[in-house]
């Protein structure tokens, strides 16, 4: 199928797996590996669309369950689709409702055909099925969209997991199917792999779903308590079955440690709300690990978050001044923490795609964890 979404090999590192590349939208080309923040309700939450823009968010995140719940797809499709609505003129990326379901565990059913959800809000039965994530999806016109998937918990048996495997792939097919009805142009749909630690269902998973041909590949089913060296493993021995010519998205993970091991293992594209959750208790993620603002040794302390950062808060602000907007609850404290966390991700993607550029990831990644505090390999 000829997609509207591409990807655009660059570079590959001569000694990890690790690509630079770009990804190319109708909404614009954009340069990767890269970090999307997570707009859930069609808001980066206390972030203005000029902010995202000039901190260098390329896509962001939207989640089709929140817009299915409330406003409703009707009222995005009235609007005119998702950028109209919020009036974003990049690329979107809509989650299929795959993590709600797992997140919302009492709320929800699952049958093949589909999944029972309570409205988290009303309290009123809605049925997502594979066809109706893939609907609402196209009433948004997000230009990237997910496969409605099931996330088992990464230590499911075998037995357990291979059957959520199998019929991933059959709801990726019939998602894939009411795209080719009802899809519209500028739209891309990726397969969602999962698997847990199997290695031979993350292999057969994205097996079945590279003989489907979709416009990417995202990794799901990690990042859900698992260890840090489990992910890498999975990573390590499925990212080489899917296609080099397609952009790969590892779902929901957001530490600065796991995504410069992610790029090392061939991943492209990762999302997570940490940046901006955590920022919302007053926690910094700096080129020296964390900083907890509410911490007292803060209080008189005239330094930026990150001396090494150069985003507006890190430029104009202070760590005894962020304390104070915290320590009196004023909203300005979660917009200047948010700010600079959103900056460091997506410059710690710049700077990774720089050393895939220049032949020196391994080096940085190592300078990078030493500062950090992370000497592991
Ligand atoms: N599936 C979907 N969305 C996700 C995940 C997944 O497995 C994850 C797992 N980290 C985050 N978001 N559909
Ligand atoms: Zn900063």
């Amino acid at each position: 199928m000829d997609w509207p979404i591409k990807y655009r090999l660059e570079k590959k590192d001569s000694r990890t797996l690790a690509r630079a590349g770009e990804i190319v939208t109708t909404r614009g080309t954009y340069q990767t590996p890269m970090f999307m923040p997570v707009g859930t309700q069609a808001t980066v939450k206390s972030m203005s669309n000029g902010d995202l823009k000039s901190l260098g968010a390329g896509i962001i995140l939207v989640n089709t369950y929140h817009m299915w719940v409330r406003p409703g797809e009707n009222v995005v499709k009235k609007a005119g689709g998702l950028h109209q609505f919020m009036n974003w003129d990049q690329p979107i990326l809509t989650d299929s409702g795959g993590f709600q379901a797992f997140s919302l565990a009492d709320l929800r059913n699952f049958t093949e055909e589909g999944i029972k959800f309570k409205n988290h809000l009303s309290g009123d039965e809605m049925f997502m099925s594979p066809e109706v994530s893939i609907k609402v999806q196209n009433d948004l016109d997000s230009d990237i969209m997910m496969s409605l998937d099931i996330l088992e918990p990464f230590y499911s048996d075998h037995d357990q997991m291979k059957k959520a495997v199998e019929r991933t792939s059959r709801w990726a097919e019939r998602g894939l199917n009411q795209h080719l009805k009802t899809g519209l142009p500028d739209q891309g749909l990726f397969g969602i792999v999962q698997g847990g630690g199997h290695r031979d269902l993350r292999e057969q998973s994205a097996r079945d779903l590279t003989s489907m041909d979709f416009a990417g590949y995202s990794i799901g089913g990690l990042s859900v308590g698992e260890t840090k060296d489990e992910m890498n493993e999975v990573l390590s021995y499925t990212t080489p079955i899917l296609p080099e010519n397609k952009p790969r998205y590892l779902m929901g993970v957001g530490t600065a440690d796991s995504l410069i091991d992610g790029v090392i293992r061939g991943v492209d594209i990762f999302d997570c709300v940490l940046p901006t959750r955590i920022a919302r208790n007053g926690t910094a993620m700096t080129h020296h690990g964390r900083v907890v603002i509410k911490n007292a040794k803060y209080h008189e302390d005239f330094s930026p978050l990150d001396l090494e950062c150069d985003c507006d808060t890190c430029r104009n602000y202070s760590r005894a001044y962020i304390r104070s907007l915290f320590s009196n609850h004023e909203i300005l404290g979660i917009r200047l923490v948010s700010y600079h966390n959103l900056y460091f991700l997506t410059h710690l993607m710049r700077q990774v795609r720089q050393a895939i550029l220049d032949d020196n990831l391994l080096e940085f990644r190592q300078e990078f964890f030493e500062k950090y505090g992370f000497n592991k390999k």
